[in-house]
């Protein structure tokens, strides 16, 4: 009988990738839509892995359930790292995507390509009711694109070009994507840990 895993997001285009990532695996996968619902918990972590963490555990502890969470973003060098773990808000409180996409391209409007370089980062964490917890982290390198392309994926993917290729992981088939992106890697390696703990 598998035992059952909780996808630990209120990101509905997260939960989506999530599902296609840890498949095959002999857990029974649910999501917060299958349990009650709960506000999702603050994210108080300075880092990708605390608040990975933060958020495995505290749906861990509320449903009594293991459970894996993400914490991702989008690290702008020219920007100094940001808008690291504050990407889904960076425009502001209740920000679309788009408010998000057209922020960034705005503050890069007078970079040339080699000084839009950028990465995503993916830290996923699975943690027990109990208290065992593991984290792991994933990066895909790339640039900024100078404006939106492509209607896949979600978030940052249509200013985000993938290092050694030249469309945005939003012009990608999600199966492309998986195979590049900072949370294929991630819950490739978080997907090898839960076989052995299974
Ligand atoms: P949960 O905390 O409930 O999982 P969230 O959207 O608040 O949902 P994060 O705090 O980890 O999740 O913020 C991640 C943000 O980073 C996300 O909203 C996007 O703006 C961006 N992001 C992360 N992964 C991305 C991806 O694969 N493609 C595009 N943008 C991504």
């Amino acid at each position: 009988m598998p035992k059952p895993l909780l996808i630990g997001t209120a990101n509905l285009d997260k939960k989506k990738e999530l599902i296609a990532l840890l498949a095959g695996l002999n857990w029974d996968v649910k999501s917060l839509a299958d349990l009650h619902p709960v506000d999702a918990p603050e994210e108080t972590g300075s880092t990708f892995e605390a608040n990975a963490l933060l958020k495995a555990q505290f749906y861990a502890a509320h449903f009594q359930l293991p459970c894996v969470a993400d914490d991702s973003g989008l690290e702008v060098d020219a920007l100094g790292g940001a808008p690291g773990v504050y990407s889904a808000r960076y425009a502001g409180p209740g920000c679309t995507y788009d408010d998000n996409n057209e922020k960034l391209l705005d503050e890069l409007a007078q970079a040339v390509w080699h000084e839009r370089s950028a990465r995503f980062v993916c830290c996923a964490a699975y943690a027990e009711p109990a208290g065992l917890s593991h984290v792991v982290r994933g990066t895909v390198e790339g640039h900024i694109a100078t404006d939106c392309y492509g209607d896949d994926g979600f978030g940052y993917d249509p200013v985000f070009v993938p290092a050694g290729h030249e469309q945005t992981f939003a012009e990608m088939t999600a199966t492309q994507k998986h195979a590049l992106s900072h949370r294929g890697n991630a819950f490739r390696a978080m997907k090898a840990f839960l076989e052995t703990v299974q």
